[in-house]
This record gives C-alpha cells, sequence and structure tokens, in this order.
C-alpha cells in the first residue's frame, strides 16, 4: 500500500484571486479579501489552499503571464500580505500552495527585456529566438516553423528591432523560457521557487509541466499539415513531453522542492498514455508528486476547436475516470480527483443538471462522486455551493479571457461575422468557456453577490444566479449543496482507507444512466452508485453480504439506516448519488 502522506489525503481547494473575495471595494479580489475568508476554508474541512497567480503581471492571460516572480500584482496587495495569508493557513493547521508559471514569463518580465535588447545580450538565449524564413513563392517573410499558439495565430512574433522571431505557446506577450540554457533554469529556481518555498509555501500547482523540453532551438521543426491551407498548424507532438523533460524535473526536484516539505501537482496536457504520466508520478522517479490529467476536462470539447462542443456520453466519462484510477494501482504512483478548474465550465452545468429542479441534487451527486475517488481531491472556488455557468443569453462583451475571445476572433475572420455562426461561438463558450468559472464568487444575496461592495463595478459581471446560489444562504439550510460537501469531506477523511486510497473498480462501463463503482481496502468495500439522468434508474450492488446504506443526496442525516443485499438491485431517484459499507 501507498505510504501515507499529507498531500495524499489533503483536500485542496483552488482560489482565483481576482474573483474570491474583494477587500478593498475596488471590484477586484485581492489578498486581504482571502485572509477574511480563511476560516470558511478551514470549516469546510480544506487542508490545503492553492492561490492561482498573484504575482506581477500585466494581466494579458490573468497573471499566468507574470512580469516578477518575487513581487505581488499590485492590485492584490503585497508580499507581506501573502506572508499573512501563509501563516494564517499555517495557524489553521492548513498548507497554501502558488501556481509555478515557469514554461514562459511576461514580455514585461525583465528578463525578457533584456533577452530581446539584442542578439548578444546574455539572457539571449533565455528565451527561444530564430531567424525568419522567407516563402519561396512570394519572398515574404515568415516564421521559422508553423505551430500555432493555443491562444490562436502563429507560436511565433516577430520583433522588428533584433530581426528575430520568438517563441509563444501561448499569447505573444507570453514568451517561453528557454530550459535548454542552465542559468535560465537557475534562475527560475531561484526567483520562482526558493523566494517562496523559504516564505514558508508548501508546494506548487506547476503550470503546463511538461512543455520545457523542446529540445535545442535549432531542431524546432514543422508539425504535420492538418488543417489544409491554412499556416497555423497544432504542434502539441512536438512540444510536449520533449526529450530532456524529466531530466529538467528531476533537477528542480534535487536542488529545489526536496529540501522543504513540499507537494507538487503538475498539469498534464497531451499525455494520454498511463506509462508516460507514471514517468512523472512515480515516487521513485522524484519528479512530480501528482498531476492533472486533462480527459476528464476534455469531455464535450470538439476535435478542431476546444470550444466547439461536442455531445458526450456518460460511458465516454466512466472509461476516463476508470483509467486515471486505476493507472496507480500496484505501482507508487499518485493520482488527482477534480471535475473543476479556472480553465473550464462548470461542473454541474457540463456533467449534471443546471436545471433548477435539479441543481442542488446534481450538485451534491458529483460531491458525493467527487468525495469517493482515489487520491488527492481539488476542488475549485464556488463548486462547493454548485455554481453553474454563465446564462447563454450574455453577450460576447461579457466576456473577458483571451483564449475564448481569441476563438471568437478566428471565427468572425473565418466567417465573415456570419451572424449565426458567432451565435454559435457565443452559445458552445457559454459551456466550455474559461469565463464560466471566473464570474465572482457568490458570497450572498446582496448586490455583486457580496464579492465586492455595493458601490464598487465587479471586474466581471456576477453570474445571475446569485439570489439563489450563494455561501450565505446555504450556511443556513440543512440540506444544502455546501452542507452536503462539508459532510462527505468529512466521510471521505474518516474512511481514508477505503476512499482516499482504496482500490478503485467498476462493472458497468457500458451503461448511459448510471455509473457503479467500488472502493477497496482489504475486506473492506464501500459501493458508489450514481445516477446521471433526469429519471429513475435501477441498479445492480455488485458483491454479496450486507451493505449499509451511509449516504445519500436524497437523505439528509449521515448513517441512516437502510440495508441492502449484494447482488440485489436498487433503485436510484433522479440524480441520485448513494453510498454503501460492507462489512
Ligand atoms: O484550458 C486548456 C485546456 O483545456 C488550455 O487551453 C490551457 O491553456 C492549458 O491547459 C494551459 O493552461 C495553463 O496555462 C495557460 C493559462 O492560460 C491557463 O490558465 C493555465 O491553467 C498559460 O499559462
Amino acid at each position: 500500500m501507498t505510504p501515507k502522506i499529507w498531500w495524499k489525503e489533503g483536500v485542496a481547494y483552488q482560489i482565483y484571486p481576482a474573483s474570491f473575495k474583494d477587500g478593498n471595494g475596488d471590484g477586484l479580489g485581492d489578498i486581504p479579501g482571502i485572509i477574511s475568508k480563511v476560516d470558511y476554508l478551514k470549516d469546510l474541512g480544506v487542508d490545503i489552499v492553492w492561490v492561482s497567480p498573484m504575482f506581477e503581471s500585466p494581466q494579458i492571460d490573468m497573471g499566468y503571464d507574470i512580469s516578477n516572480y518575487e513581487a505581488v500584482h499590485a492590485p492584490y496587495g503585497t508580499v507581506e500580505d501573502m506572508q499573512e495569508l501563509i501563516n494564517a493557513c499555517h495557524a489553521r493547521g492548513m498548507r497554501l500552495i502558488l501556481d509555478l508559471v515557469v514554461n514562459h514569463t511576461s514580455d514585461q518580465h525583465a528578463w525578457f527585456r533584456e533577452s530581446r535588447s539584442s542578439k548578444t545580450n546574455p539572457k539571449r538565449d533565455w528565451y527561444i529566438w530564430r531567424a525568419p524564413r522567407y516563402d519561396p513563392l512570394t519572398g515574404a517573410r515568415i516564421p521559422p516553423t508553423n505551430w500555432r499558439s493555443y491562444f490562436s495565430g502563429p507560436a511565433w512574433e516577430w520583433d522588428e528591432a533584433s530581426g528575430e522571431y520568438f517563441l509563444h505557446l501561448f499569447a505573444k506577450e507570453q514568451p517561453d523560457l528557454n530550459w535548454e540554457s542552465a542559468a535560465c533554469r537557475q534562475a527560475i529556481y531561484d526567483s520562482a521557487m526558493r523566494f517562496w518555498l523559504d516564505k514558508g509555501v508548501d508546494g506548487f500547482r506547476v503550470d503546463t509541466v511538461n512543455m520545457y523540453s523542446k529540445g535545442p532551438v535549432a531542431a524546432i521543426t514543422d508539425a504535420p499539415v492538418v488543417n489544409a491551407g491554412v499556416f497555423e498548424q497544432p504542434a502539441w507532438d512536438l512540444y510536449a513531453n520533449g526529450p530532456r523533460m524529466h531530466e529538467f524535473l528531476r533537477e528542480m526536484n534535487d536542488e529545489v522542492l526536496r529540501k522543504y516539505d513540499t507537494m507538487t501537482v503538475g498539469e498534464l496536457p497531451h499525455t494520454p498514455d498511463p506509462a508516460k504520466v507514471l514517468q512523472y508520478v512515480g515516487a521513485a522517479q522524484k519528479q512530480l508528486s501528482m498531476v492533472f490529467q486533462f480527459d476528464i476536462v476534455n469531455v464535450g470539447q470538439g476535435a478542431s476547436y476546444r470550444y466547439e462542443y461536442a455531445d458526450w456520453r456518460l460511458s465516454e466519462l466512466k472509461g476516463i475516470v476508470a483509467k486515471w484510477q486505476q493507472f496507480i494501482q500496484g505501482t507508487d504512483g499518485w493520482t488527482t480527483a477534480f471535475c473543476e478548474n479556472h480553465d473550464q465550465g462548470r461542473s454541474v452545468t457540463r456533467f449534471a443538471s443546471d436545471r433548477p429542479e435539479y441543481r442542488a441534487l446534481s450538485a451534491k451527486m458529483l460531491a458525493l462522486f467527487m468525495c469517493s475517488l482515489t487520491g488527492t481531491l481539488f476542488i475549485y472556488q464556488g463548486q462547493e455551493i454548485g455554481m453553474v455557468n454563465i446564462p447563454s443569453d450574455w453577450p460576447i462583451e461579457e466576456y473577458k479571457d483571451i483564449e475564448g475571445l481569441g476563438y471568437y476572433r478566428e471565427i468572425a475572420k473565418q466567417t465573415n461575422n456570419d451572424p449565426q455562426a458567432l451565435a454559435q461561438v457565443v452559445k458552445n463558450l457559454s459551456i466550455l468557456g474559461r469565463d464560466n468559472a471566473r464570474t465572482p464568487m457568490q458570497w450572498d444575496g446582496t448586490l455583486h453577490a457580496g464579492f465586492t461592495e455595493a458601490e464598487a463595478v465587479p471586474w466581471m459581471r456576477v453570474n445571475d444566479s446569485y439570489t439563489d446560489i450563494n455561501v450565505a444562504k446555504q450556511l443556513t439550510e440543512p440540506d444544502s449543496v455546501l452542507k452536503f460537501w462539508k459532510d462527505m469531506i468529512r466521510f471521505r477523511k474518516a474512511h481514508s482507507d477505503l476512499l482516499i486510497y482504496g482500490a478503485f473498480d467498476t462493472f458497468d462501463l457500458q451503461t448511459e444512466e448510471t455509473f457503479v463503482f467500488v472502493k477497496s481496502h482489504g475486506e473492506e468495500k464501500a459501493v458508489v452508485a450514481l445516477n446521471f439522468s433526469d429519471s429513475k434508474q435501477e441498479v445492480e450492488l455488485p458483491g454479496s453480504g450486507e451493505f449499509l446504506l451511509q449516504i445519500s443526496n436524497y437523505v439528509h442525516s449521515e448513517n441512516e439506516a437502510k440495508v441492502a443485499a449484494g447482488g440485489s438491485r436498487v433503485t436510484l431517484q433522479p440524480w441520485e448519488g448513494q453510498l454503501y459499507i460492507h462489512h
């Protein structure tokens, strides 16, 4: 059995600083606002607080474009405020982790300004610079390769002054660091890591952790053409999981992380092969504690554009969950359980039902689901009250995210502003857009949901649902989503061998309405039965012997005794989740 460690059993909670709580009435969340809610998090059962980027930044990509790792974005507060937050978490027995965004910096970072200043600057090779190519037919200058950036358009930006292109996998204001430079790596370890670890930070969520190794700059080549007639092509096979990736992470671990008691959770896109994932998360590999797999949040995304909504089936979701629950079994690796973050639509809308009659029930069913999974559990702010997506009638003007807006502009260009096509884009964004997760946290039913003061203008429109869905209301209701999450978190910790560390097994991967799985630890077993539909369903309890129903989102008191025999059929109400323990 895998050894027990704090970061395996801890419940993590992600805070998106812009939208969590405004402490000074300027309409933007901030660090003092977070400090004012630390007791709320403790009361929920949170052990690990993850704060998304709060570093100095021009905010082209909501702080994932960092201009100084050692300073705080001034509207959020100061380094002293961060120290106070770290201390406030520690005083309550909680840990705090930060985002480590070191695939790229902002183009306003001092390192990039120097690098850009001339071809002979000592930091020139801290970023990825390449000479242009020229189109053999027209003679026109073209980028060194055909790579497409995540936020639309080419992944190379021309720098007129020095006569070369620089690489940016994300926005042109986010130039990629060149990890081939040892001096650059050392600067990253010092500035982005040791600076904060020495202040007591307990680890990092590591942004795009598998894209650092792109090979020598001169060896970067064109991606295969998959979209005929278009210059920019998806290139992740060429830059994800590159040749020196594991060497770099081992070095980072050896020189920095292992000297502190830390955890790391890496973001691991484009890596469907479990054997490859184990190379990052196996304990013996000495690289990362765990990673976020993308399969679950990719469900329903189109093949050519991530925002092209595609119908999905429950069997697909079940297969994905089973795969990433089981891949660590019998290994020394570890995994995560999550279904939301700041880059995704809200889980109730995407995976369950946000219709008024089922919203709260299905949010609780998802809570039961998540709290029963093996791995470190991550909750995204607002998930604990069942926040839902942006209403589909919000116009594009309400959307703020660079990626979503880039997609909108691209389709506008391709279709010559066709109103029907653009209406479809807005509809897609209201399901899959990153902005769905970024609307302000709904604290109460007063103007602006208690996120900021009444006279202030929130930086982003508050979701219309706030009078119905908010923390204050749910704190008073005995059967609220929030109360259910608290109960589930407590239950998960009380049954940690089964629920956090247990082996996962499932029997009904084919059915499209229900999901039944078993967690086991030695002789102990839990059966979880979930109904993902609007109608009653019958399922068979696997195994034999007696099962005691411990939790259902339809009954409010824990341990309401109801016994069912293994092999018998039980009925699930619409969107009901049941958890049985066998003994
Ligand atoms: O959301 C995505 C996949 O579903 C990607 O578009 C996303 O950009 C990618 O997963 C990387 O995300 C991370 O790095 C980005 C930043 O914009 C995201 O917010 C961050 O989570 C660049 O730093």
